[in-house]
C-alpha cells in the first residue's frame, strides 16, 4: 500500500444507489423543495412545519436505506488498511457506519440525532418531530430540531478535518458535486499540501480539474474497483 495516511470525502452520489437521491442534478431534492425554505435556520425560523415534514420525510427514507457496495467497500478498505483512514462524510444517513466503518467525521450532522436549540442537547432520535415534541432533557416543546448543519452554520470537526487534510498523502472525494464549501475546498488544501487526489463519481464534479486522477460511473461499480486497486498497491 503507497499511502499511509487516507482522507475519504463523501457526498450523496455514494447513498444514490441506496435510494436516498441526490440535491442537484436531475430530479434531485432542491428540484422539488425550495433549499432557503428547508436547510437554512431562517427558513426553521419562519416555517418550522414545513421543515420537519422535509426532514420526517428523509426519516422515513432511511428506515428503508441498506449500505450499498460501495459503503461496504470503503468500510472494507478500513480495515484492511489497518492505518490512518478517515472517512469524512457530508451525508446525514447512517450507512457508513452500517457498513462497518469506525474512524468517521459527520460534518454535517446526522438525521438519527435531534438537537435541542433551547438547551443544547444532542441525542439520538429515529420518530417524527414536530412543534409539540419535548425535549427529554428540558421538557420543553417546539425547540427540538434535526441535528443537521444548515447554509450558514458552521460544519461541524473542522479543525480535526482540516489536520487530516494537511497530513494526509492521499485524498479521495466520492460522490460529491463540489458545489457547497467548505468540503469543496478539501481537494485544493490536501493537493497544496502534497497528497495525491483521485475523484470518484458519477460524472466530473464542479472541482474536477482539481483533482490528479479520476474515475468516472456508479459509486456501487467505481468505488469497489478502485478499493480493489488500492489494496492491491
Ligand atoms: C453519483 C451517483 C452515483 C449521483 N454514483 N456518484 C460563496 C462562496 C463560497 C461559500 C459560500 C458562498 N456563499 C455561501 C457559502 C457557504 C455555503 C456554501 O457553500 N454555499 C454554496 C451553495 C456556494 N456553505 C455553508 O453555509 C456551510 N457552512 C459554512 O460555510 O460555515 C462557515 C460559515 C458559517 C457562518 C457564516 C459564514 C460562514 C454549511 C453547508 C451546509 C450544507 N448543508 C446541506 C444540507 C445538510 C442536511 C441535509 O442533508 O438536509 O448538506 S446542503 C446539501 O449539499 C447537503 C450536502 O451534504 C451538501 C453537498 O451535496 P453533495 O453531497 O455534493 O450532493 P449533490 O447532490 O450536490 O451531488 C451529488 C453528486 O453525486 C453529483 O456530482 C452526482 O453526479 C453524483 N452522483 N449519483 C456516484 N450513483
Amino acid at each position: 500500500m503507497p499511502f499511509s495516511k487516507i482522507v475519504i470525502l463523501t457526498g450523496a452520489g455514494l447513498s444514490a444507489e441506496s435510494g436516498l437521491g441526490t440535491f442537484r442534478g436531475h430530479d434531485g431534492l432542491w428540484d422539488h423543495f425550495n433549499l432557503e425554505e428547508v436547510a437554512t435556520p431562517e427558513g426553521f425560523a419562519r416555517n418550522p412545519v414545513k421543515l420537519h415534514a422535509f426532514y420526517n420525510m428523509r426519516r422515513g427514507w432511511l428506515k428503508e436505506a441498506k449500505p450499498n457496495a460501495a459503503h461496504v467497500a470503503l468500510a472494507h478498505f478500513e480495515e484492511a488498511h489497518g492505518g490512518d483512514v478517515l472517512t469524512v462524510t457530508q451525508n446525514i444517513d447512517g450507512l457508513h457506519e452500517a457498513a462497518g466503518t469506525r474512524h468517521l467525521i459527520h460534518m454535517h450532522g446526522e438525521l438519527g440525532r435531534a438537537l435541542c436549540a433551547r438547551c443544547g442537547t444532542s441525542l439520538p432520535w429515529t420518530q417524527d418531530l414536530s412543534l409539540t415534541t419535548a425535549c427529554p432533557v428540558c421538557h420543553k416543546a417546539g425547540f427540538l430540531r434535526p441535528d443537521v448543519v444548515w447554509f450558514g452554520e458552521m460544519p461541524r470537526e473542522m479543525d480535526r478535518i482540516h489536520e487530516a487534510l494537511r497530513q494526509c498523502d492521499l485524498f479521495v472525494s466520492v460522490g460529491t458535486s463540489g458545489m457547497v464549501y467548505p468540503a469543496a475546498g478539501f481537494v485544493a488544501l490536501a493537493a497544496s499540501e502534497g497528497a495525491h487526489t483521485v475523484e470518484l463519481n458519477l460524472d466530473p464534479s464542479e472541482g474536477a480539474s482539481l483533482f490528479a486522477e479520476a474515475h468516472y460511473g456508479p459509486a456501487t461499480e467505481v468505488v469497489p474497483a478502485y478499493v480493489e486497486t488500492l489494496l492491491r498497491g
